[in-house]
């Protein structure tokens, strides 16, 4: 499952402490804007407390978490859909982007320079419009093409098309975005060779101060989450700083730091599992006494194609699957309690997998 993750923001915002938090890597960081110059992919574990339960159970030699790619995208100041700041070529690495994390400033620091006064509504606003100015670009330039057809209702593609289009046009230039449209499952699918910005999920990371952590959220917090649940998006609100820090502590000093900041865990743990979430991704395990193992697959997959995230072969030659749940095995306390129990399933080509499914597939090559 290669589905990457677009980490965007006005410069300044905390994009590249996000996300050296998340990979472990470290990138530049600084108060000029424009320090990241390209476009950064790196790997992500995606915690997830399943693996750790099994792992205990399991006592295995190696452990795999599920991971995911976050791609840190600089460049995309006000103008960038007309070339300005970096210019228009990192939107094609958002156009890329599966799903988008949106990071915004919302943290007071004398110290990190900023346009104007604090206002993150306006960021938001600001950066959303970039992405509703390209989109437009895109539909005038391909209405262009297909309007003189349509209208002479040469063939009927092009005139479903059209009035697709027409209508996606109408409202980006009311400046609002394509995920607000309320796009049937069809219209989607026919617009996917677009890939348009504003059609992408997005999850809004709101960089806050170090002293509100674990506070109530302040007024412009609750204003931005309010704003994001009418869009049909996800808020979660962290100090990119901190959590960097919290990323390179041991263990044991973790826990200490966790503690005294009335965390119960990272911030980030939140942040990856609302990006997997968005990405409509679920988690299926393998397990032996050699390696625990946490899977990707798409929601809605059948056994076969599940089976073909871990390795081609298995979708090609697959003949059945062997599955107990999660909740299954772990109250039975181990995998032999499970199969005295007849926990464990046969299910064949048409078997939906659902999310903590524990998984053996059989197949033939
Ligand atoms: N006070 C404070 N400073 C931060 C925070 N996150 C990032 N910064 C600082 O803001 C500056 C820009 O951060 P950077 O991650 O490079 O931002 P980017 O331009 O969005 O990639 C750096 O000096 C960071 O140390 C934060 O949560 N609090
Ligand atoms: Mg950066």
């Amino acid at each position: 499952m290669s589905l990457k993750v677009g980490i965007v923001g006005l410069p300044n915002v905390g994009k590249t402490t996000l996300y050296n938090a998340m990979t472990g890597l470290d990138m530049p960081v600084s108060n000029f804007p424009f320090t990241t110059i390209e476009p950064t992919v790196g790997a992500v574990s995606v915690p997830d407390e399943r693996l750790d339960k099994l792992v205990k159970m399991y006592n295995p030699k190696k452990v795999v978490p599920a991971s995911m790619e976050f791609v840190d995208i600089p460049g995309l100041g006000a103008g960038a859909s007309k070339g300005e700041g970096l210019g228009n070529g990192f939107l094609v690495a958002v156009r890329e982007s599966d799903a988008l994390v949106h990071v915004v400033r919302c943290f007071k620091d004398e110290e990190v320079p900023l346009d104007g006064p604090l206002d993150p509504l306006k960021d938001i606003d600001s950066l959303n419009l970039e992405l509703i100015f390209s989109d437009i670009d895109m539909i005038e330039k391909r209405i262009d093409k297909i309007q003189k057809k349509a209208q002479m209702k040469v063939d009927k593609e092009s005139v479903i098309e059209y009035e697709l289009l027409t209508k996606c046009h109408d409202f980006l230039v009311d400046m609002k975005p394509l995920r607000d449209l309320g796009l049937s499952k069809d219209e989607i699918k026919m617009l996917s060779s677009y890939a348009f910005l504003t059609l992408k999920p997005v999850l809004y990371v709101l960089n806050i101060d170090e002293s509100e952590i674990g506070k109530e959220d302040s007024d412009v917090v609750k204003k931005i989450k309010e704003k994001a649940k009418e869009e049909g998006a996800l808020a979660i609100s962290i100090s990119c700083k901190i959590e960097y820090e919290i990323s390179r502590l041991e263990d044991e000093d973790k826990e200490m730091f966790l503690e005294e900041l009335g965390l119960e865990k990272p911030g980030l743990n939140a942040v990856v599992k609302a990006a997997y979430d968005l990405l409509g991704l679920y988690t299926m395990f393998t397990c032996g006494d050699k390696d625990c193992h946490a899977w990707t697959f798409k929601k809605g997959m059948k056994a076969p194609q599940a089976a073909g995230c871990i390795h081609t072969d298995f979708e090609k030659g697959f003949i059945k699957a062997e599955i107990v749940s999660y909740e299954d095995l772990i109250n039975a306390g181990s995998e032999k309690a499970a199969k005295e129990q007849n926990k464990f399933r046969l299910e064949g080509k048409e078997y939906l997998v659902n999310d903590g499914d524990v998984v053996h597939f059989r197949f033939n090559l």
